[in-house]
């Protein structure tokens, strides 16, 4: 039985084509530890949420690619041997993208058409693009007949982000919204692309807290923040043997070659080594059952973030503040890019819920915002959704 995003992705589908489609599903993610480490070859901690963005899609015979969504009237049409193949500025950009980076990574693709829409806010720092990339990713590729390659597909659904839509965001998103495990967070080694599970003590909850703020210059900020990591190593690297990344510096070398490097470089680069840490050492805490190292690791994840790196915002801190009020919280801290977008909060399970009613009092009285709150279960990476397409993933 579908759900009723699915059936509404269907009707619109048979409104707009006028035949059957098939279904694609990817998640959108959380992050508990491991903020823009990720371009810098360091560790993440990302889990799945049960949010995602679904493609209906059908093959064409043609080489066109049409697309169309919930909320859109028309259908954008696009012709896969468009050799000058320019950005829209709009979320069509992030299907046309992949497409074009499967064609040149190797894939022959069918033409289709498609319709994609979702349960997952946009702008919210959690990961919609990346859902939009892989659920057409994996939609496409079925499609024409192609296996799927799940990390394959996260890296090229990266790389039409980074050259196709301008953004050059690292692989956490794309990666485990192809790769989760049910169930779980993984930590991630960015370099080898080699993850492993991490179990959350059933006796937290993951509580994702949405300020509603949605930053217009996120984009233009993540990508200079990502220059200030490259100026950070172009320096280390004339004076240090083998540092091709911020992950391969220590804390300690850092120190040594502070003065090598302007103030805010320095502390661009202390807060992705510093991050690096933290991850790993949350790893190893959550292994331990050690929920309250875990949090307090994710509190100075936040304080690095805000005023190392410099990517919170007033309402971010805010709710962190208010977290480290209430009863029951672990840690917090902002989630994703920045400038916006929610906090993850690590919450004794039997306080979830007082802790969202009180956070969502506080932030309205301070704000005036309701903020939307949920708790995340891990769920599973991207597939196909209710046929045999479906089977196959979950026996796999
Ligand atoms: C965004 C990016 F897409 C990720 O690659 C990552 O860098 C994150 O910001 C910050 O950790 O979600």
């Amino acid at each position: 039985m579908e759900s009723r995003i699915e059936q509404d992705l269907i009707a619109a589908f048979r409104r707009s084509f006028e035949r059957e489609p098939r279904l694609f599903r990817a998640p959108g993610r959380i992050n508990l530890i491991g903020e823009h480490t990720d371009y810098n070859d360091g560790f993440v901690m990302p889990a799945a949420l049960d949010l995602s963005i679904w493609a209906a899609i059908a093959p064409r015979s043609d080489r066109r690619l049409r697309i169309g969504s919930l909320v859109m009237d028309e259908v954008v049409e696009f012709d896969l041997d468009d050799a000058n193949a320019q950005p829209r500025g709009d979320w069509t950009d992030y299907v046309r993208g992949v497409a074009i980076f499967l064609e040149r990574a190797g894939y022959e693709l069918n033409g289709a058409d498609l319709v994609l829409d979702g349960n997952l806010p946009i702008g919210a720092g959690l990961s919609a693009s990346a859902a939009f990339e892989v659920s057409a990713g994996f939609a496409l590729l079925t499609i024409s007949g192609a296996e799927v390659d799940r990390v394959e597909l996260a890296k090229i659904c990266q790389r039409a982000e980074n050259q196709f839509v301008g953004v050059r965001c690292g692989i956490m998103d794309q990666y485990i919204s192809c790769c989760a495990v049910e169930g779980s967070a993984l930590l991630l080694d960015c370099r080898s692309l080699v993850s492993r599970k991490v179990t959350i003590d059933p006796d937290a909850r993951l509580v994702i807290c949405d300020t509603m703020v949605r930053h217009q210059l996120a984009s233009d900020e993540y990508n200079s923040r990502r220059e200030d990591c490259e100026r950070a190593v172009a320096v280390l690297s004339t004076r240090l043997d083998g540092v091709s990344a911020l992950r391969d510096v220590t804390f300690a070398q850092l120190i040594r070659h502070a003065d090598a490097m302007p103030e805010l470089i320095f502390r661009r680069a202390r807060h992705v080594v510093g991050e690096i840490d933290r991850t790993l050492r949350a790893a190893a805490a959550l292994d331990a059952g050690d929920l309250k190292e875990c949090g307090r690791l994710m509190y100075l994840s936040h304080e690095s973030l805000r005023d190392d790196y410099e990517v919170s915002c007033a309402e971010l801190d805010l709710m962190v503040d208010i977290a480290r009020s209430l009863p029951g919280v672990y840690g917090a801290r902002m989630m994703g890019g920045g400038f916006g977008g929610c906090t993850i909060n690590l919450v004794e399970a039997s306080r979830a819920e007082a802790f969202a009613q009180a956070m969502a009092d506080r932030y309205r009285a301070a704000t005036g915002v309701t903020p939307p709150i949920l708790t995340c279960v891990p769920g599973p990476g991207a597939g196909p959704v209710g046929d045999l397409g479906a089977a196959r993933v979950l026996a796999e």
